[in-house]
């Protein structure tokens, strides 16, 4: 009888609960520029000085134009080979939950469905005087900056901003599973936001073990038990076929 949480399949296995982290690389393959690197930057700003509430409040139009302007970029932007096969890991095993830095919703349009989102979603609005908000993928938006149908307050882009603490459910959650698992991807992330940042160091206080996804070294690079230092998009899949329950129907 094997031990709870143990996944196996031929001669690998693999210890669960199972913890996904993912940042911006994740989508890196998709099109979708990440916060860093090469081009990291969106156009010339740089996110740390328009993701902030103050830039909000100093320029609201410049804030939505540069959200707007990523919305476009991203709505042009379809899953890779790595958001497939973690939609794909979670229709084998239960014990299995993807932890997201992202905005861009791509998680859940490769199929999965147990996404806790550290940082809100960029398809979603929100307004900043009452509890209104709403889905809305139209781009561009009809008009910017959106007022609520509801008070004509000011609507925000229904995100986690530099200096905005996270959601309370999603951090908890989050902070939870990762003390519980056994094993955690931590796939394209620079691993220096916070607390999200956080997370790798708590699995790893728990002996889990951690399993790194990234063709550039990292705060956690040194602490992983296993490092694929290659594009999440070429790795994920290999190794997820190598565990053998990629093959299976
Ligand atoms: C908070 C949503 C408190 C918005 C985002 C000093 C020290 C420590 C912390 C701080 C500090 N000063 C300030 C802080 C706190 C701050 C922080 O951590 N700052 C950093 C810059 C030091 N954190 C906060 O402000 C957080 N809030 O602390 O609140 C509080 C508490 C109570 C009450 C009030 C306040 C909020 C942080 C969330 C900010 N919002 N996004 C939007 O998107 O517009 S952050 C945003 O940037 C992303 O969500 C993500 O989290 C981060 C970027 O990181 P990555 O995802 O890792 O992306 P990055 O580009 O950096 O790296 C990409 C990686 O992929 C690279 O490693 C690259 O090699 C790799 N890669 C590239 N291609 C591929 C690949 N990997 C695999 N395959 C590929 N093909
Ligand atoms: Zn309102």
């Amino acid at each position: 009888m094997l031990p709870r949480g143990l996944f196996v399949h031929g001669m690998r296995s693999m210890e669960l609960p199972l913890v996904a982290l993912t940042g911006a690389g994740i989508s890196a393959e998709s099109g979708v520029p990440t916060f860093r690197g090469s081009r990291g930057l969106w156009r010339d700003y740089k996110p740390q000085d328009l993701a902030t509430p103050e830039a909000f409040r100093r320029d609201p139009g410049l804030v939505w134009d540069w959200y707007d302007w990523r919305r476009e970029v991203i709505a042009d932007c379809q899953p890779n080979a790595a958001h497939r096969t973690l939609a794909h890991i979670e229709e084998k095993i239960d014990d299995f939950l993807v932890v997201t830095q992202n905005v861009d919703g791509l998680h859940q349009a490769a199929g999965s469905r147990r996404v806790l989102e550290l940082h809100g979603n960029i398809w979603r609005l929100r307004c900043t005087h009452c509890d209104y908000g709403r889905e809305d993928r139209r781009v561009p938006l009809p008009d910017l900056p959106p007022h609520c149908p509801h008070c004509r307050g000011l609507m925000r882009p229904d995100v986690v901003w530099f200096g905005e603490a996270l959601p309370r459910a999603a951090m908890e959650a989050a902070w939870s599973a990762a003390a519980n698992c056994r094993t955690m991807l931590v796939v394209g992330t620079s691993a220096v936001v916070e607390p999200a940042a956080s997370l790798p160091r708590e699995a790893r206080r728990n002996n889990a073990r951690l399993i790194e996804f990234n063709p550039a070294r990292t705060p956690v690079s040194r602490s992983a038990d296993e490092v694929f230092r290659e594009p999440a998009g070429e790795a994920l899949p290999r190794w997820w076929a190598r565990m053998g329950a990629g093959k299976r129907r």
